[in-house]
């Protein structure tokens, strides 16, 4: 495509909400705590409804709720139809819902089906049935190799570190894991499996929910003979992925999806489903969005990459056309529970991180002012681009990744999986504050599940709601202009690159909008206009570095 090329926008249809929608991710045990007892919970969630209504945000995705041991932060679920009990009831699941629709929000729901909990009741009957079992077979069980079985039946890795097999006692036969130990995968050429997830869909469905977040969707198929990968420690160490994967990005996998599109089809107005698939290319991850299957999915390619303007241009751009060949909308998203936080990321020498591994972000020295300076940027930008968003809780106070926590209280299972090489994530996971001070900043009446550092009374919401220079206050105005802006709001109108610079983008939507944006280090002009937004001061007709600015020309 050259460099004015235009990509269509689909008209947005009531129907069709999820094509433009900004969308709040909620990672609910850090969110509010309304019973002090340092969890967040949907209580807390239902007290703070107005401040995602003012903040201007569309739909809400609760990351998972049920019951689990929270061996992976609850991506370990023992009961798909139930809530975790520190988290709430069902009524209060129910009572969310209603609300959220008053309020004007949607609210999706997350869906964990390549691995259950060890401690689902499926997984409990397959541990004490016999090998061959129907009950094992719901599951991925294997004799070990070796002399007497001792060897895991592969050379497949955990994504937490360590081998993915764990044997069930001391002579018996072993299980495969991707994850957690605690998080067993499923079998999904089993037809219980795939029938008992249709159903756990339409149980949330009929209680209200508009969708669901679906976790690890490049998952759920292996290859049947279970090849090892044979990989080098230099490969394994960056995951390089094969063409022909043995678990990852299976075409089996877009059967299942096929089916779940139907059971979203069958309600009206339709359910819809955002993919967690970390495939390689955005060409793969278009064929999971062609229109007999799932609407949408995060786009992590932005995601991973580096502050600089023509490498965020030519991804947005190669994301927009991959979608757009299959007339689905991009999903952009700067952060989420598992990455780094951007302010820290933008904050840090830019590299891009190897393809394959999401979790190895740009290391070395953080400088967060300049990680803050861009992150206003970054907004700015992806929420000037045609499609979707999703926004990460904390991302519009500005907060920076807690990079400080003590050893004893990291709960991520990367930490112990990698024999404590790895922190994990529990940076990116800190309760919100709220307040400027207070046991938890408002969090709740006492402190939180992680320690939040000292200063974060500076980043709560009462500290930045009063001042109008604030990360929220440039969140709001966003989230306020996307909306109103007749170029941005409800689809807005087509998007047209208007340069092919390093170090400077630009954009126009329509008629009479344009977001400009500097990587570089000197100022650039600015295009002749009105500025109705800038993430930095503005400097005569001059765009400082760091800086996107979006400008009205009528
Ligand atoms: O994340 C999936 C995950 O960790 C992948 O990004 C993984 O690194 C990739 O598949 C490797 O190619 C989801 C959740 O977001 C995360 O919090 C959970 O820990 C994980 O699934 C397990 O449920």
């Amino acid at each position: 495509m050259g460099p004015r090329s235009v990509v269509p926008v689909t008209q947005t249809q009531p129907a069709d909400w999820y094509r433009s929608a900004v969308t709040y991710q909620l990672y609910l045990r850090s969110f509010a705590d309304s019973d002090g007892d340092g969890l967040g919970d949907i209580g807390g969630i239902r007290s703070r409804l107005p401040y995602l209504t003012a903040l201007g945000v569309d739909a809400v995705w609760v990351n998972p709720w049920y019951p689990s041991p929270q061996a992976d932060g609850g991506y370990d679920v023992a009961d798909y139809r139930e809530i975790h009990p520190p988290f709430g009831d069902l009524a209060q699941a129910r009572a969310l819902i209603d609300e959220a629709h008053a309020a004007g929000l949607k609210v999706l729901l997350d869906i964990v089906p390549n691995h259950t909990s060890d401690e689902h009741p499926w997984f409990r009957a397959a541990r004490a049935a016999a090998p061959g079992s129907a009950e094992r077979a719901r599951y991925i069980f294997r004799p070990g190799t070796g002399e007497n079985g001792e060897l895991p039946p592969n050379d497949w890795q955990s994504v937490f570190g360590g081998s993915a097999w764990q044997r069930i006692g001391a002579s018996g036969e072993w299980y495969l894991h991707l994850f957690d130990p605690k998080q067993p995968d499923l079998n999904w050429d089993n037809p219980q499996v795939r029938a008992e997830f249709e159903s756990v869909l339409r149980f949330w469905f009929d209680l209200g929910a508009d969708g669901f977040r679906i976790d690890v969707a490049h998952g759920l198929i292996k290859d049947p003979e279970l090849p090892s990968l044979n990989l080098t420690d230099q490969q394994l160490l960056g995951r390089v992925r094969t063409a022909d994967h043995p678990y990852w990005d299976r075409p089996g996998v877009l059967e299942v999806w096929q089916e779940w599109r139907k059971v979203g089809d069958s309600y009206d107005p339709p359910k819809v489903f955002v993919a967690e698939a970390w495939v390689q290319s955005s060409a793969r991850l278009a064929e999971y969005l062609r229109p007999e299957r799932l609407h949408t999915a995060f786009d992590f390619e932005l995601m991973r990459s580096r502050w600089h303007a023509k490498e965020l241009r030519d991804t947005a751009r190669a994301s927009l056309e991959a979608h757009d060949s299959v007339g689905a909308p991009v999903m952009w998203t700067l952060s989420n529970h598992d990455v780094t936080r951007h302010v820290t990321r933008l904050g840090r020498p830019q590299r891009r991180s190897a393809d394959e591994d999401q979790h190895a972000w740009p290391e070395g020295e953080t400088d967060l002012l300049l990680g803050t300076r861009r992150a206003r940027a970054a907004i700015l930008y992806v929420l000037a681009l045609p499609g979707g968003v999703y926004l990460y809780q904390g991302e519009e106070l500005g907060l920076p990744e807690v990079e400080d926590l003590p050893e004893e209280l990291l709960q991520d299972p990367t930490w112990e999986r990698s024999g404590h090489t790895q922190r994990g994530r529990d940076g990116c996971r800190v309760p919100i504050p709220w307040t400027r001070s207070g046991p938890s900043f408002g969090f709740g009446d006492a402190a939180g599940w992680l320690p939040q550092p000292a200063g974060w009374g500076d980043l709560s919401v009462e500290a930045e709601d009063a001042d109008h220079g604030s990360m929220l206050s440039l969140y709001r105005t966003a989230l306020r202009l996307r909306r109103e802006l007749p170029q941005l709001g409800a689809g807005g109108g087509p998007l047209v690159w208007t340069g092919e610079e390093d170090q400077v983008l630009g954009l126009t939507r329509g008629q009479g909008f344009i977001c400009l944006l500097n990587t570089g280090e000197v100022a650039v002009p600015l295009p002749p206009g009105r500025v109705v937004l800038s993430s930095s001061p503005t400097e005569g007709a001059l765009l400082p570095p760091d800086a996107a600015a979006w400008i009205v020309t009528d």
